[in-house]
């Protein structure tokens, strides 16, 4: 197997947009979810029944405590006091709307391939035949500075710089909160409050942003707007419309809905936190559920390891009951995983996990690799063979 590369989407990319402007009645049978995944807003436990933790980042140790209690419990909890200016807040969306609201032709200017997912998008994931989700996409890269390419980023014909530099003001004061929340978390673990910081390679952290657009669906009872998964990366910082609900959390079991408080972000812990803290906090499964009568718009900052980090659990919280639960990878090898599998419920982060006949594998794979030397320039090859044997046991 040689390196591999994400080039070309396997299918024609249709708009849901388009399709949802179409006006049709039924939806293509390539978003008909099979039987067991099929949505139900009315069978949802709603938020406010499940309490879903609200952490006020102004309480000090308080919020410390907050937030070790929802990550243990949750994996996920909203912010309030998290000192982001509503009005840029309200610019932001009001650009990502505007967006979506272009024509078809200015919005295709910016089609995106599985190469790097920047761009305007509707699939994630390349499996053939797969289904898809009712919702497209606008992803951006904002850290590294080196990956950053504003090229890649839409400037509306009106305010062209002005819309760029609202998604560059939004992006830098959510990466300041996700460093905050970062500390956060290292206190909420007994850790030194750098302890996670460093972990994601400081200064050299990653960050992208994805504006997820679910217009209206004929049969909303029949499809997702996005499928479960939990996030591959560190923590997720969202913006979900508090007028229309949509997001949905597995928690025992159950699909809880999340009604978000306005003004709140929605917080959640993603794979990698749950391999460093080796599974003291767990990212949790999550999904999007459409509607028929109203479009809906979130914008997800995922806040990620330094790319060609080794992540692996702290040795602070591994200990001779514990023993350390996942093999070390980069971040860089996990996201190529899981961009060619697109979401996939929490298997992805499970297929990590180590088992005596995977590890053999993975050093198997490892080896024939790196004696014919074929691997990409990320260690692609390698960590997407490794990958496929560790889902293949
Ligand atoms: O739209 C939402 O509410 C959730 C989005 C999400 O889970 C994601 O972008 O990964």
């Amino acid at each position: 197997m040689g390196s591999v590369q994400l080039v070309e989407w396997p299918e024609a990319i249709v708009r849901v947009q388009a399709l949802s402007d179409s006006g049709l009645a039924a939806i293509p049978a390539g978003y008909i979810r099979p039987q067991a995944e099929l949505p139900s807003l009315s069978t949802g436990v709603d938020a406010a029944d499940a309490s879903i933790p609200v952490v006020d980042l102004e309480t000090g140790g308080e919020a410390v405590a907050a937030v070790a209690e929802a990550c243990r419990a949750w994996g996920f909890f909203q912010v309030v006091n998290h000192g982001v200016d509503p009005s840029l807040v309200e610019r932001a969306v009001e650009v990502w709307r505007e967006f979506f609201r272009l024509p078809m032709e200015a919005k295709q200017a910016y089609a995106n391939s599985p190469a790097t997912y920047e761009g305007y998008g509707s699939r994630l994931g390349v499996d053939k035949g797969a289904i898809l989700d009712w919702g497209d996409y606008f992803f951006l890269q904002l850290l590294p500075e080196k990956f950053k390419n504003q090229e890649k980023w839409p400037g509306l014909p009106t305010h062209y710089e002005q819309s760029k530099a609202t998604v560059q003001e939004y992006g830098d004061e959510l990466v300041k909160l996700c460093q905050r929340l970062m500390k956060l978390l290292s206190l909420s673990l007994g850790l030194d409050v750098n302890r996670l910081p460093a972990a994601f390679g400081g200064d050299d952290a990653g960050a992208t942003l994805r504006a997820n657009y679910y217009p209206k669906c004929p049969q909303p009872e029949l499809a997702l707007g996005l499928s479960a998964h939990s996030d591959p990366g560190g923590i997720t910082v969202l913006l979900a419309d508090d007028a229309v609900k949509g997001l949905q959390i597995r928690k025992d079991d159950r699909w809880v809905t999340v009604q978000p408080l306005p003004g709140a972000f929605t917080v959640n812990i993603g794979d990698q936190i749950q391999i460093l803290t080796n599974a003291v906090y767990k990212s949790l499964e999550h999904r999007v559920v459409v509607n028929a009568e109203k479009e809906r718009l979130s914008l997800a900052l995922f806040y990620n390891p330094k790319s060609d980090e080794v992540i692996e659990p702290m040795e602070e919280l591994v200990t001779a009951e514990r023993p350390a639960m996942y093999s070390p990878m980069t971040f860089d090898e996990y996201r190529l995983f899981v961009r060619s599998e697109g979401p996939k419920g929490k298997s992805q982060v499970q297929s990590l996990q180590k088992k005596p006949h995977v590890l053999r594998n993975h050093a198997f794979v490892h080896d024939q690799l790196q004696t014919s030397g074929r691997w990409g320039p990320g260690g692609e090859g390698l960590a997407f063979a490794a990958m496929i044997n560790y889902r293949l046991h």
